[in-house]
Protein backbone atom coordinates (compact mmCIF):
# COMPACT_ATOMS: atom_id res chain seq x y z
CA UNK A 1 0.00 0.00 0.00
CA UNK A 2 1.16 3.69 -1.20
CA UNK A 3 0.16 6.95 0.45
CA UNK A 4 0.50 9.86 -1.89
CA UNK A 5 0.47 13.61 -1.06
CA UNK A 6 -2.01 14.64 -3.30
CA UNK A 7 -3.42 17.59 -4.97
CA UNK A 8 -4.72 18.46 -8.20
CA UNK A 9 -2.79 20.41 -10.92
CA UNK A 10 0.72 19.19 -9.41
CA UNK A 11 2.93 16.36 -10.15
CA UNK A 12 1.18 14.07 -8.26
CA UNK A 13 -1.01 13.58 -10.58
CA UNK A 14 1.62 11.85 -13.22
CA UNK A 15 2.56 9.77 -9.95
CA UNK A 16 -0.70 8.59 -9.35
CA UNK A 17 -1.48 7.61 -13.22
CA UNK A 18 1.83 5.24 -12.70
CA UNK A 19 0.39 3.65 -9.54
CA UNK A 20 -3.12 3.17 -11.64
CA UNK A 21 -1.13 1.80 -14.28
CA UNK A 22 0.73 -0.24 -11.47
CA UNK A 23 -2.00 -1.35 -10.37
CA UNK A 24 -0.75 -1.38 -6.54
CA UNK A 25 -3.24 -0.10 -3.80
CA UNK A 26 -2.81 3.50 -2.62
CA UNK A 27 -4.81 6.41 -0.97
CA UNK A 28 -4.21 9.67 -1.62
CA UNK A 29 -3.75 12.46 0.86
CA UNK A 30 -5.06 15.67 -0.18
CA UNK A 31 -2.53 18.68 0.00
CA UNK A 32 -2.33 21.60 -1.50
CA UNK A 33 -0.03 23.64 -3.90
CA UNK A 34 -1.77 26.92 -2.45
CA UNK A 35 0.30 29.27 -1.62
CA UNK A 36 -1.87 30.81 1.20
CA UNK A 37 -2.62 27.43 2.48
CA UNK A 38 -0.43 25.38 5.11
CA UNK A 39 0.77 21.89 3.99
CA UNK A 40 -0.29 19.03 6.45
CA UNK A 41 2.71 18.72 8.79
CA UNK A 42 3.53 15.08 7.83
CA UNK A 43 4.39 15.85 4.54
CA UNK A 44 6.29 19.49 5.37
CA UNK A 45 8.44 16.79 7.60
CA UNK A 46 9.09 14.90 4.52
CA UNK A 47 9.27 17.44 2.38
CA UNK A 48 10.47 20.78 4.12
CA UNK A 49 10.22 22.48 0.42
CA UNK A 50 6.12 21.78 0.64
CA UNK A 51 5.81 20.47 -2.68
CA UNK A 52 3.55 17.51 -4.14
CA UNK A 53 4.65 14.76 -4.84
CA UNK A 54 5.62 12.46 -1.37
CA UNK A 55 5.20 9.04 -1.60
CA UNK A 56 5.37 7.02 1.47
CA UNK A 57 5.64 3.30 1.61
CA UNK A 58 5.64 0.52 4.20
CA UNK A 59 5.95 -3.05 4.94
CA UNK A 60 4.42 -5.97 6.95
CA UNK A 61 6.83 -5.20 10.31
CA UNK A 62 5.25 -1.80 10.18
CA UNK A 63 8.30 -0.03 8.62
CA UNK A 64 8.05 3.40 6.98
CA UNK A 65 9.64 4.85 3.91
CA UNK A 66 9.15 8.10 2.36
CA UNK A 67 10.92 10.11 -0.47
CA UNK A 68 10.23 13.22 -2.89
CA UNK A 69 11.12 14.15 -6.26
CA UNK A 70 8.80 13.31 -9.13
CA UNK A 71 11.59 11.93 -11.15
CA UNK A 72 13.18 9.84 -8.31
CA UNK A 73 9.30 8.90 -7.48
CA UNK A 74 8.92 7.70 -11.17
CA UNK A 75 12.27 5.78 -11.52
CA UNK A 76 11.66 4.23 -8.07
CA UNK A 77 8.37 2.89 -8.56
CA UNK A 78 8.84 1.51 -12.09
CA UNK A 79 11.66 -0.22 -10.14
CA UNK A 80 10.05 -1.62 -7.78
CA UNK A 81 7.49 -2.80 -9.96
CA UNK A 82 9.49 -4.20 -13.64
CA UNK A 83 6.10 -6.15 -14.16
CA UNK A 84 4.10 -2.90 -15.44
CA UNK A 85 6.52 -3.23 -17.99
CA UNK A 86 7.02 1.13 -17.92
CA UNK A 87 10.76 1.06 -18.05
CA UNK A 88 13.79 -0.50 -19.64
CA UNK A 89 15.41 -2.52 -17.45
CA UNK A 90 18.93 -1.54 -15.87
CA UNK A 91 21.31 -3.17 -18.53
CA UNK A 92 18.86 -1.97 -21.49
CA UNK A 93 20.67 0.76 -23.43
CA UNK A 94 17.22 2.67 -23.69
CA UNK A 95 17.56 3.24 -20.18
CA UNK A 96 19.96 6.05 -20.76
CA UNK A 97 17.45 8.27 -22.84
CA UNK A 98 14.81 7.17 -20.04
CA UNK A 99 16.80 8.96 -17.13
CA UNK A 100 17.86 11.49 -19.29
CA UNK A 101 14.50 12.45 -20.12
CA UNK A 102 13.05 12.36 -16.65
CA UNK A 103 16.15 14.34 -15.59
CA UNK A 104 15.75 16.84 -18.28
CA UNK A 105 11.89 16.81 -17.30
CA UNK A 106 12.59 17.59 -13.82
CA UNK A 107 15.81 19.78 -13.82
CA UNK A 108 14.81 21.91 -17.23
CA UNK A 109 11.19 22.05 -18.05
CA UNK A 110 9.61 22.05 -14.44
CA UNK A 111 12.03 25.05 -13.64
CA UNK A 112 11.07 26.79 -16.52
CA UNK A 113 7.43 26.58 -15.42
CA UNK A 114 8.52 27.42 -11.94
CA UNK A 115 10.31 30.75 -13.01
CA UNK A 116 6.45 31.57 -14.88
CA UNK A 117 4.28 30.40 -11.81
CA UNK A 118 6.56 31.11 -8.68
CA UNK A 119 8.68 34.08 -9.93
CA UNK A 120 9.75 35.51 -6.37
CA UNK A 121 12.09 32.13 -5.98
CA UNK A 122 13.94 34.06 -8.81
CA UNK A 123 14.06 37.33 -8.59
CA UNK A 124 15.52 38.98 -5.86
CA UNK A 125 12.89 42.24 -6.03
CA UNK A 126 9.40 42.08 -6.72
CA UNK A 127 10.18 44.86 -9.34
CA UNK A 128 11.99 41.81 -11.46
CA UNK A 129 9.56 39.10 -10.81
CA UNK A 130 7.77 40.01 -14.50
CA UNK A 131 11.04 39.96 -15.96
CA UNK A 132 11.66 36.07 -14.21
CA UNK A 133 8.28 35.64 -15.78
CA UNK A 134 9.03 36.33 -18.89
CA UNK A 135 11.94 34.76 -19.05
CA UNK A 136 10.38 31.29 -17.36
CA UNK A 137 8.46 31.47 -20.64
CA UNK A 138 10.98 31.77 -22.91
CA UNK A 139 12.53 28.88 -21.40
CA UNK A 140 9.42 26.99 -21.71
CA UNK A 141 9.56 27.25 -25.64
CA UNK A 142 13.43 26.44 -25.64
CA UNK A 143 13.38 23.64 -23.81
CA UNK A 144 9.91 22.06 -25.46
CA UNK A 145 11.62 22.43 -28.40
CA UNK A 146 14.17 20.22 -27.05
CA UNK A 147 12.32 17.12 -26.44
CA UNK A 148 10.05 17.93 -29.46
CA UNK A 149 13.35 17.62 -31.70
CA UNK A 150 14.55 14.53 -29.34
CA UNK A 151 11.40 12.75 -30.35
CA UNK A 152 11.12 13.46 -34.08
CA UNK A 153 9.14 10.92 -35.88
CA UNK A 154 9.44 8.19 -32.78
CA UNK A 155 5.77 7.10 -32.35
CA UNK A 156 7.03 7.47 -27.89
CA UNK A 157 9.46 9.56 -26.49
CA UNK A 158 11.69 6.18 -26.11
CA UNK A 159 11.34 5.36 -29.66
CA UNK A 160 8.78 2.32 -29.98
CA UNK A 161 8.19 1.49 -26.62
CA UNK A 162 5.67 3.30 -24.17
CA UNK A 163 7.11 4.09 -20.82
CA UNK A 164 6.51 6.03 -17.74
CA UNK A 165 8.16 9.26 -19.53
CA UNK A 166 5.58 9.46 -21.91
CA UNK A 167 3.48 10.07 -18.72
CA UNK A 168 5.36 12.38 -17.46
CA UNK A 169 5.61 14.09 -20.49
CA UNK A 170 1.86 14.44 -20.79
CA UNK A 171 1.77 15.95 -17.06
CA UNK A 172 3.78 18.68 -18.51
CA UNK A 173 1.68 19.35 -21.09
CA UNK A 174 -1.28 20.11 -19.03
CA UNK A 175 0.60 22.83 -16.66
CA UNK A 176 0.48 24.32 -20.47
CA UNK A 177 -1.49 27.64 -19.92
CA UNK A 178 -1.16 30.21 -23.21
CA UNK A 179 -3.48 32.81 -21.00
CA UNK A 180 -0.23 33.40 -19.04
CA UNK A 181 2.04 33.54 -22.06
CA UNK A 182 2.94 29.67 -22.37
CA UNK A 183 3.41 27.97 -25.57
CA UNK A 184 0.39 26.41 -26.64
CA UNK A 185 1.04 22.37 -26.96
CA UNK A 186 0.28 22.70 -30.84
CA UNK A 187 3.72 24.32 -30.95
CA UNK A 188 5.51 20.95 -30.59
CA UNK A 189 3.94 18.75 -32.79
CA UNK A 190 6.09 15.23 -31.58
CA UNK A 191 5.06 16.23 -27.85
CA UNK A 192 1.12 16.73 -29.11
CA UNK A 193 1.33 13.42 -30.85
CA UNK A 194 2.30 11.82 -27.57
CA UNK A 195 0.48 13.40 -25.69
CA UNK A 196 -3.11 12.67 -27.48
CA UNK A 197 -2.57 9.09 -27.08
CA UNK A 198 -1.59 8.87 -23.68
CA UNK A 199 -4.71 10.77 -22.40
CA UNK A 200 -6.72 8.25 -23.90
CA UNK A 201 -5.43 5.41 -21.65
CA UNK A 202 -8.40 4.32 -18.88
CA UNK A 203 -5.73 5.12 -16.12
CA UNK A 204 -5.14 8.73 -17.60
CA UNK A 205 -8.85 9.23 -18.34
CA UNK A 206 -9.39 7.86 -14.58
CA UNK A 207 -6.84 10.67 -13.05
CA UNK A 208 -7.62 13.72 -15.73
CA UNK A 209 -11.09 13.49 -15.28
CA UNK A 210 -10.87 16.99 -13.79
CA UNK A 211 -8.51 18.06 -16.55
CA UNK A 212 -10.28 16.58 -19.05
CA UNK A 213 -13.48 18.42 -18.33
CA UNK A 214 -11.88 21.44 -18.21
CA UNK A 215 -8.11 21.64 -18.99
CA UNK A 216 -8.36 25.78 -17.11
CA UNK A 217 -9.84 23.87 -14.09
N1 LIG B 1 11.16 19.11 -8.20
C1 LIG B 1 9.89 18.78 -7.59
C2 LIG B 1 8.94 19.92 -7.83
C3 LIG B 1 7.57 19.61 -7.37
C4 LIG B 1 6.69 20.83 -7.48
O1 LIG B 1 7.09 21.91 -7.90
N2 LIG B 1 5.45 20.63 -7.12
C5 LIG B 1 4.53 21.73 -7.22
C6 LIG B 1 3.27 21.32 -7.86
S1 LIG B 1 3.57 20.69 -9.47
C7 LIG B 1 4.20 22.21 -5.84
O2 LIG B 1 4.07 21.43 -4.92
N3 LIG B 1 4.09 23.53 -5.72
C8 LIG B 1 3.78 24.17 -4.51
C9 LIG B 1 4.93 24.96 -4.03
O3 LIG B 1 5.98 25.02 -4.72
O4 LIG B 1 4.80 25.56 -2.97
C10 LIG B 1 9.35 17.50 -8.19
O5 LIG B 1 9.55 17.26 -9.38
O6 LIG B 1 8.72 16.71 -7.46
Amino acid sequence: MYELFYALKSASMGIRVMLEEIGAPYELIQTTVDMDKPRPPEQLSINPNGWAPVLVWGDDANNEWAMYECAAITVFLCDRHPEANLAPKIDDPERALYLQTLVYFSNSVQNAFQLNYYPDRFADASANEPSAQRRGNRRLRETWKVIDDQIGDNEWVLGDRFSAADIYLFMLTTWLRPARGHPTVDEFPNVKRIADVVVQRPSVQRVYAPWIANPDY
